[in-house]
């Protein structure tokens, strides 16, 4: 069986997105109406341009699926884009102007154009709503065996919530942040984030953020130190710089483990017997600065990211560019853009987070059909709750 990858095809303004999933195992049941939920929440939050208004993202799986389930074989689905006219020159004009901080400068140099939206029609983030769906279907298998994904927003320019989340609140936080425009689990966090929003858009400027991403019930041992390629952590910061516009990724305590000395770093191992039969074996910790992966692996706790945002290069003032026909000072093309689209972006990286676990996980338990996959999730706790499997007087203390 293949491993799961996914990629995605479709420009900002063609006809179609694409989401191509391989290595899913067979029997996976879709949830078609929290992967639409979670392609309208990344339509949604504050700060947003008109094209959410035109788009009403929907999955149209067309292979792999039958009867609401994976059937092994790869599995595609389609996002219409209502908004589609890549062809209509006039309402899709050439860009000569790039924008600093977008792909249109490298990526109009490295295809041998003058034509910016050759390159900017591919790297838009309309191209993130393919991914959602792919990390949407991904959650769909994490949650067969207990896994939950969590994302939001922590902080939009210098506006920050200290919302503390743990796998005993986190559904109620969840709750407050499908509360929030801004999807920040903090009301007085939620207005101060509009406030810098309509200021920006006063400005004909735009702003960034910090997204946050929590996963539960990871068992430890998924990735590995065995190879650098499928370290989790590596795996996640990976795809967590592939999102449009994310300039820098942290697990757990992230940078500031160089502000303390390993002892208050590091997160101390308790066994406690009553949680012998969680997914963390009984092995917990008073801290979890680690965000949850030690070696490339999960330890049991809590997966913890964050991912920073830059503000939108797309500013209805422009910035300081160059005509690329004339050579001339020209401040950058206007495209219509969002102000600020890190609500947005925080699904997406909850999306692409859970299909890295996910990945993951199968790599470590494995089968072709979802039967064989939980079996296996099962066989291996039972087993690691064994051990020692040597008798205790054998075991050299
Ligand atoms: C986006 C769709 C795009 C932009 C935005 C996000 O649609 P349009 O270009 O038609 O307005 O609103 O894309 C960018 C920020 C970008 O840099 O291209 C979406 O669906 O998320």
């Amino acid at each position: 069986m293949p491993r799961l990858e996914y990629q995605t095809a479709g420009e900002s303004h063609g006809p179609t997105l694409v989401c191509t999933i391989t290595g899913l195992p067979a029997g996976l049941t879709l949830d078609i109406d929290r992967i639409n939920a979670e392609l309208a929440r990344r339509q949604g939050g504050y700060g947003r341009g008109g094209r959410q208004r035109i788009e009403t993202d929907t999955a149209n799986f067309v292979t792999g699926v039958r009867l609401g389930k994976t059937t092994g074989a790869p599995v595609t689905a389609l996002i219409k884009n209502k908004d589609s006219r890549l062809d209509d020159l006039t309402r899709t004009p050439p860009v000569y102007r790039p924008r600093p901080g977008h792909a249109d400068l490298a990526g109009s140099i490295k295809w041998l154009t003058t034509d910016c939206r050759e390159t900017l029609e591919r790297a838009s983030a309309r191209e993130t709503a393919a991914r959602t769906l792919g990390g949407a279907v991904a959650a769909c298998l994490l949650r067969e065996i207990g896994i939950e994904s969590f994302g939001f927003v922590r902080q939009i320019l210098d506006a920050r919530t200290e919302v503390a989340v743990s796998p005993e609140n986190w559904k109620q936080i969840r709750e407050l942040r499908d509360a929030s425009e801004t999807y920040c689990p903090d009301t007085v966090i939620t207005e101060q984030h509009k406030a810098i929003i309509r200021q920006a858009k006063i400005d004909k400027d735009t702003v960034g953020g910090l997204c946050e991403v929590h996963i539960f019930g990871v068992p430890p041992g998924i990735g590995s130190c065995m190879d650098w390629r499928d370290k989790l952590d590596a795996r996640i910061a990976y795809a967590v710089m592939g999102i449009q516009a994310f300039k820098a990724v942290e697990m757990g305590l992230g940078r500031d483990v160089v502000l303390r000395p390993g002892s208050k770093v590091h997160d101390p191992i308790h066994y406690d017997a009553t949680k012998k039969h969680d997914s963390t074996l009984g092995f917990v910790r008073t801290s979890n600065n680690a965000g949850g992966t030690e070696g490339g692996m999960s330890n049991g706790m809590p997966i913890v990211v964050t991912g920073a945002m830059k503000p939108i290069s797309t500013l209805l003032k422009g910035l300081p560019s160059v005509d690329l026909n004339t050579k001339q000072p020209e401040d950058s093309q206007y495209e219509r853009s969002d102000i600020c689209a890190v609500s947005a972006a925080s699904v997406v990286m909850e999306a692409v987070v859970a299909f890295e676990v996910a990945r993951a996980a199968l790599d470590k338990f494995g089968g072709d059909s979802m039967m064989e996959f939980k079996d296996n999730y099962e066989r291996f706790f039972e087993t690691a709750r064994l051990l020692p499997m040597d008798p205790p007087e054998t075991v050299i203390a």
